[in-house]
């Protein structure tokens, strides 16, 4: 049997853009999704799960579900319009009601300032490649502590820095749709970690009495042949970009020398570089000791295999499965057809590498106070019938994940939550609507939600602690 401990948090997690909606209402600012959402003519960021006027409904559902911890974001552009100067009261008045009603329903808010949402104002002159966005970013974080600062105990800087950088410079999957611009998502990774760093410097000197962390998406890197050297390397650069970059500079706050080298083999690969400016290793090595937790989002893992061609990728936004490519020059390509299953976005179903990434953190940083898995789920094409949603792939696959959290609990990892993604059905980013991944349906329609088969499964594990 598998238990998780009584002070475990379980909760589940939501995104201002992805669930609140109401973009263009109460002042609120522009963001680059709303202009690039347009441009692409598929999806729109309205009404997504209107959270902005539906929240108390939400949060009733979650105190009624046993859910004890909400990941709620700040959108940035409500508070500063345009991403610093004139304050947008309404904005500040949203998150104090959304705040005090996560208190009433006795959930607790860990609220996020970064969730891919950079005012439009400030990402049309660069975004994270500016460094002038890395001082109002940090500018808003301090209006935030000061404003919010008695009533959240949990503050999380960034959301997946990774995600951000690849997304807008490597893969084309987010605005402004740059593709392998390796130098750029190496910057932009580098810039938001120092904006995080000074962020967390900012919050210790108020001496609140608070938490703060960063969310990084973590997800293991295999060599598609176990004892194939050339996959061996393959496997190890990607990881090194993806997770070895930011782990050393949260935890460590400047690059082991092997990430270091093997970073720079990639950027001459591309013929790019980026730059570190002076004071910024004193800053990220100073928050690397005052960090309180880390939070991981996973999903899957991927196993590489050693690649000689140019750049390749296809992204699955549609959920047919088996159409993802993925193959990077200078790195490697992404393999999908071992025997592990796979969602019908081809995400890999792989519990035993959040085991392995939560053991990889303890034993490669020990200096980490706890680790909050802040992100894991199942993205599935929900049917409802007769208002019943029988999702029992999503209860398979959270139960296998939390019995990977127990295991590594078992081995003296110090992990004190998950959230599952996400509370209800939410606007996925570039993927739409049809992919779903709530504990409660939303009919984007009618806005009523309808909690899943999977709703009850995770009171019921939060009531008995047992995952099986
Ligand atoms: C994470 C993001 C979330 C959410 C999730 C699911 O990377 O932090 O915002 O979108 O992934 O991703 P997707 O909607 O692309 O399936």
């Amino acid at each position: 049997m598998k238990q998780l401990p009584d002070d475990f948090i379980l909760g589940a997690a939501t995104a201002a853009y992805q669930a609140e909606g109401a973009t263009q209402e109460d002042g609120k600012g522009r963001v680059a999704w709303d202009t690039y959402l347009v441009k692409e003519g598929k999806y729109s960021g309205d009404p997504a799960s209107d959270f902005y006027h539906k929240y108390p409904i939400d949060l009733e559902l979650s105190e009624k579900f046993g859910i004890k911890g909400i990941r709620v974001s700040i959108a940035w552009s409500r508070i500063f319009p345009k991403g610093y100067g004139e304050v947008n009261e309404a904005g500040v008045q949203f998150y104090h009601k959304l705040i005090d009603e996560c208190h009433k329903h006795h959930v607790e808010p860990y609220v996020t300032l970064h969730h891919f949402d950079t005012p439009e104002f400030l990402f049309d002159q660069g975004d994270f490649l500016n460094r002038d966005t890395i001082n109002y970013f940090v500018d808003f974080a301090k209006f935030c502590f000061k404003e919010y600062g008695n009533k959240v105990k949990y503050w999380i800087t960034f959301n997946e820095i990774l995600s951000v950088s690849a997304g807008q410079y490597l893969l084309g999957k987010f605005p402004p749709n740059e593709r392998f611009e390796t130098g750029k998502m190496v910057q932009s990774m580098h810039n938001m970690m120092v904006a995080h760093a000074r962020t967390v410097l900012a919050f210790k000197e108020l001496k609140l009495n608070s938490e703060i962390g960063i969310i990084h998406i973590l997800e293991q890197r295999y060599p598609y042949r176990l004892d194939n050297d050339a996959d061996k390397i393959a496997a190890q650069k990607d990881d090194t970009m993806a997770n070895k970059f930011l782990l050393d500079l949260t935890f460590k706050g400047n690059l082991a020398a092997d990430t270091k080298r093997i970073v720079n083999q990639i950027l001459q690969e591309n013929n790019d570089s980026y730059i570190i400016y002076d004071g910024d290793i004193d800053e990220l090595s100073e928050a690397a000791k005052l960090i309180d937790f880390l939070g991981v989002n996973y999903y899957q893992s991927t196993f590489v295999k050693e690649y000689r061609g140019e750049n390749n990728i296809n992204l699955n936004g549609t959920g047919e499965k088996g159409t993802s490519i993925y193959a990077l020059k200078g790195i490697g390509e992404y393999k999908f057809d071992m025997d592990i299953p796979r969602t019908d976005w081809d995400w890999l179903i792989y519990p035993k590498g959040l085991y392995d990434m939560i053991m990889r953190i303890v034993k490669d940083y020990p200096n980490y106070k706890k680790i909050y898995i802040t992100e894991n789920g199942m993205g599935y094409k929900d049917n409802i019938e007769n208002d019943e949603i029988d999702d029992q792939p999503r209860i398979d696959y959270v139960k296998e994940h939390l019995k990977a959290i127990c295991d590594a609990i078992h081995k003296g990892a110090n992990v004190k939550g998950y959230f599952l993604w996400s509370l209800m059905d939410v606007f996925s980013w570039a993927n739409g609507y049809n992919k779903r991944y709530g504990l409660f349906y939303v009919d984007f329609e009618t806005q009523q939600r309808y909690p899943k088969k999977s709703a009850y499964w995770y009171k019921k594990v939060a009531e008995t602690r047992k995952v099986c």
